[in-house]
């Protein structure tokens, strides 16, 4: 095979910290703060990926024969022929309920059965049909409509193109690079070497040897050739046996008339996607990588093959339904006209409408697509949760501060801590442990001379309505007196390799074994582990950490799992490679619901993530760096997240590896406190940076983002439960609000929560001001401290000294907010609510509440309440939209706080239920602020509050 990709050793993955492990030393070789790119594959040493991105644009050699269509009500199917092979396919288009299509295209005959995950799995259900009426013939062209949209399928050469409302909108394979590598018998004798790249090489020294070999060259393409990849592949000291040769495929998809993509993480990078002409394709395939680098399409820990395409016209998305390793190029007839003008020609011929074409090949799998035509970004976000779920509404305490640390050493340290938070008057619901709380590394224990009675230690911290997170990762140590690894090994449960014995690698405790999450029977047994009989030392307020899921594996190829590994149902770990994660943390999550019979809601944080894990785990963004550029991309990082489902998603606030500077750390504060998962967290060997350990200036600049947040979780947890029903990104790029103005579109330091609150964490050492964009052509900004206006659509820059966080409430807005700090969310519960008003220049706002009991699932039995606010004729009402089973609740009104009120009300008073009740008030004719206070209603009450 190339001996360029074979290295003479592999380079020990490593941590930052020496690890002892059964008396080896792995030693930290990668500490130049920069990740080891030569321990990842590049498109060039993966054999598929070659072979896709070689491919011209031109006539595709895929046929769909007329003759053989099958009109069913919802869909319609076709025989495809590849002419070259003379392989058959089949065909199906679906039209799908609310503006989704469907498009699969299979082997027919194939030699083996091809991985798809399960319907539940990553589709909640088969998703519902909707009738497509089959619009008769022209030429080669069938047309299939479906409401306003319609279907364009021409034959030969093989191409699809979907109209939304008379326009193009996705074209698939209108490059014609479609390429479906049938299952084959393994040739006899091996292909022949001629071709590697050496030998390509040597050949440039005489001229006629090297006509020789492009004429071999030309040959082999005329009769496809067998390449040397195609059957076994080698990366470094790792070969890959492949014994089921090659298996990918690809296609390309056009979005005519948009220059914006975005989606598909999990890259650092930028929040619009960018071309990858001169880089990687956006590479999808779960891995642990040690000191990612930023604003490169290199792999990441988790994978959702969604795209989202957007103008000022429409969005649209596109998922691509396939749990094998993912790449995506991604071209423009913007960024790059002189080569990609002449692709441009999608309809009209005319390279002066913008395009954007991109390039999707997976490693095995078929090819499934659903396209969701908007036709705008909530629009996506619903069609998309149609299919795979959403984030359920997470429990209060979770979206409240959480205080992490590489590790919290033992009782006493976790004791001080708590203290510490209490003396410092900083709030904080969660503390965690890490993998060194265990014994040995062996998950589900405790090191008995640090933590030798944690129940004390999860009964202390519940006093104040404090939970504790531990860690739990799949790697099980191989240990015969370790009953959890025991248990698997004995049940059968466990990944094999490819010969078929248990698979051994190496991951913190040493030699471990890795149950098989794929199957059922083994995360009913995972799920088990965590019943307070099992995890022995456990509480009801322990919730769990899955880390280390890609799976990361120290000595294997890419630090995870070798491809042709076993699933116990039979799948090569190249079929499922970026499913496996999730149901790690699915199987933990139904743990810990199962320990209240399902009462109580939960909570999981993940780190390997596909398309779903949104309805069962919570994400960081992994091991980020205490360094500015890693505080930038944060936003984007989450906000990418947040467009693909997975709104409960947060990065390590002051950066995981390296000490940053106190600067840095406050300002990172500031983000995290509003971003939706708020954690701190660092590595091992880093200082301690607890916020009460700052000095003084910027532990009282801590507090107050800390508390901020608190404040403003009613608001946070009205946001998840809407996003429950309706998909939508909690953490939104300003265009999703703004969807026409194109000044917003590449965006990615200003976002919005909901869509009332606009956030631009400041993120540049040593800045004092900040550029914030203000979107909207009429609308009005507040700022939430000062109530300072600023009109919208334009960029203005603000004073942001180290004390303050620009953020706006946009005008025509009411949102609900707590005013009082306490220790914990938990304290909370029946503290009194302030709503603020911030009037529109109608002098109008609009505004909701969710409340319930904050911790159990009686909201899905209707036992919440749901408030809608309205602000018009200078009257404030209340009214009461759902209150149901039984619920109640003594949280009451203290305050209301209207924002852009020209002038002074000569009297305020309150109406309820007949009666009418003079309120006392304030007003600042400088800053227009009527602060109306103690309404004493209770919260789930209907009222009207008068301006006179
Ligand atoms: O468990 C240790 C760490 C954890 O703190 C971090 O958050 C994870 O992303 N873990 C990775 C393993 C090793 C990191 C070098």
């Amino acid at each position: 095979m190339r001996s360029r990709m074979v290295a003479a050793s592999d380079t020990v993955f490593f941590s930052g910290h020496t690890m002892k492990v059964a008396g080896f030393f792995l030693l930290g070789l990668a500490s130049v703060f920069s990740v080891q790119r030569d321990n990842f594959r590049t498109c060039d040493n993966v054999g598929f990926c070659k072979r896709h991105r070689a491919l011209e644009p031109g006539t595709s050699s895929y046929a769909a024969s007329a003759s053989s269509m099958k009109l069913n009500p919802t869909s319609v199917s076709l025989d495809v022929l590849e002419k070259k092979s003379d392989v058959k396919f089949t065909l199906t288009i679906f039209g799908l309920k609310d503006n989704t299509f469907r498009i699969r295209l299979e082997e027919k005959d194939a030699m083996r059965k091809r991985y798809e995950p399960p319907v539940g799995d990553v589709l909640i259900k088969v998703p519902e049909g909707e009738e497509l009426k089959y619009n008769g013939q022209s030429g080669n062209q069938l047309t299939f409509n479906k409401g306003t949209s319609r279907v364009v399928l021409t034959t030969e050469p093989l191409r699809i193109d979907v109209y939304s409302d008379d326009d193009p909108v996705i074209s698939i394979n209108s490059q014609g690079l479609l390429k479906f590598e049938h299952t084959r018998p393994k040739p006899e004798a091996p292909p022949a070497e001629n071709q590697d790249e050496e030998n390509k090489e040597e050949a440039q020294e005489g001229e006629e040897e090297q006509q020789k070999e492009e004429e071999v060259k030309e040959e082999e393409v005329k009769a496809e050739p067998e390449e040397p990849d195609m059957w076994e592949e080698t990366f470094k000291s790792h070969t890959d046996s492949k014994p089921f040769g090659p298996t990918s495929i690809g296609v390309d998809i056009s979005f005519p008339g948009v220059e914006h993509v975005y989606g598909i993480p999990e890259h650092a990078d930028s929040l619009a996607l960018k071309t990858t002409k001169t880089t990687d394709p956006y590479r999808l395939y779960n891995l642990d990588v040690f000191e990612y680098d930023l604003y490169n399409p290199m792999a990441l820990y988790g994978a959702v093959p969604l795209m989202l395409a957007h103008n000022e016209k429409r969005t649209v998305g596109v998922f691509w339904l396939n749990a094998a390793e993912t790449w995506v190029d991604i071209s423009s007839n913007v960024a790059d006209k002189s080569i990609f003008s002449n692709l441009a020609d999608f309809v009209t011929g005319n390279n002066e409408i913008p395009q954007t074409d991109t390039h999707w090949f997976s490693e095995s799998g078929v090819i499934d697509v659903f396209l969701m035509l908007g036709p705008g970004p909530k629009d996506v976000f619903r069609q998309y949760a149609a299919l795979t779920g959403t984030t359920p509404l997470p429990p209060l305490f979770s979206i409240s501060y959480h205080q992490c640390r590489w590790n919290y050493n033992d009782q006493d340290d976790v004791r001080t801590v708590d203290e510490n938070f209490d003396k410092f008057d900083i709030p904080y619901d969660v503390i965690w442990l890490d993998i060194e709380h265990t014994d040995g590394k062996r998950y589900f224990t405790w090191d008995a001379a640090k933590f030798p009675n944690s129940i004390e230690m999860l009964r202390n911290i519940s006093s104040k309505g404090r939970k504790m997170v531990t860690i739990v990762d799949p790697h099980l140590k191989r240990d015969d007196n370790y009953k959890v690894f025991a248990e698997a090994r004995d049940k059968g449960l466990l990944i094999k390799n490819k010969d078929g014995g248990d698979f051994d690698g190496w991951c913190w405790p040493g030699s471990s074994g890795w149950p098989d999450f794929l199957e059922k029977h083994v995360r009913d047994w995972w799920a088990d582990k965590f019943s307070a009989s099992e995890y022995v030392g456990s509480a009801p307020n322990l919730y769990v950490w899955n880390d280390m899921n890609e799976p990361s594996v120290f000595n294997a190829p890419e630090i995870t799992v070798n491809r042709d590994i076993k699933h116990l149902g039979g799948w090569e770990n190249r079929e499922v490679h970026n499913i496996y994660g999730m149901y790690v943390h699915e199987a933990t999550m139904d743990g810990l619901l199962k320990r209240t019979n399902y009462q109580e809601r939960a909570f999981v944080l993940t780190r390997a993530f596909f398309a779903g894990t949104q309805r069962t785990a919570a994400v960081w963004t992994g091991d980020n760096m205490g360094e500015w550029s890693h505080l930038k991309i944060s936003n984007p990082m989450i906000m990418s997240l947040n467009l693909v489902g997975i709104t409960f998603s947060g990065a390590d606030v002051g950066g995981f590896f390296r000490n940053p500077d106190n600067e840095l750390v406050t300002r990172w504060y500031q983000a995290g406190a509003f971003q939706p998962f708020f954690r701190a967290h660092a590595h091992l060997d880093t200082k301690r940076r607890e916020p009460y350990l700052l000095p003084d200036e910027n532990v009282k600049v801590i507090r107050e983002a800390i508390r901020a947040r608190y404040t403003y979780l009613p608001y946070w947890y009205t946001e998840f439960f809407t996003s429950e029903k309706d998909g939508a990104a909690v953490m939104r790029p300003l265009w999703v609000e703004f969807p026409k103005e194109k000044a917003t579109f590449g965006i990615d330091d200003n976002y919005m929560i909901g869509s009332a609150l606009l956030v631009r964490p400041v993120t540049d050492q040593g800045a004092t001001n900040a550029n914030v964009y203000f979107p909207g052509a009429g609308e009005v900004w507040y700022d939430v401290e000062t109530y300072q206006t600023y009109k919208g659509q334009q960029e203005v820059n603000v004073q942001a000294p180290l004390s303050k966080i620009p953020v706006y409430q946009k005008g025509g807005t009411i949102i609900p907010r707590k005013m009082r700090p306490r220790r914990s969310s938990t304290l909370m519960f029946d503290d009194p609510f302030t709503l603020v008003v911030a009037l529109d220049p109608k002098q109008e706002a609009n505004g909701q509440l969710f409340i319930d009991d904050y911790r159990t699932f009686k909201y899905r039995d209707g036992a919440y309440g749901f408030i809608k606010y309205s602000f018009t004729s200078h009257k404030l009402h209340s009214n009461v939209e759902h209150q149901g089973s039984g619920f109640t609740t003594k949280e009451w009104l203290e305050r209301v706080i209207v924002v852009g009120l020209p002038h002074e009300p000569r009297k305020v008073t309150l109406h309820q239920s007949g009666q009418t009740k003079e309120l006392i008030f304030t007003y600042d004719s400088t800053t227009h602020v009527l602060i109306i206070r103690k309404p004493g209603v209770n919260i789930l009450q209907n009222w009207t509050i008068s301006l006179h």
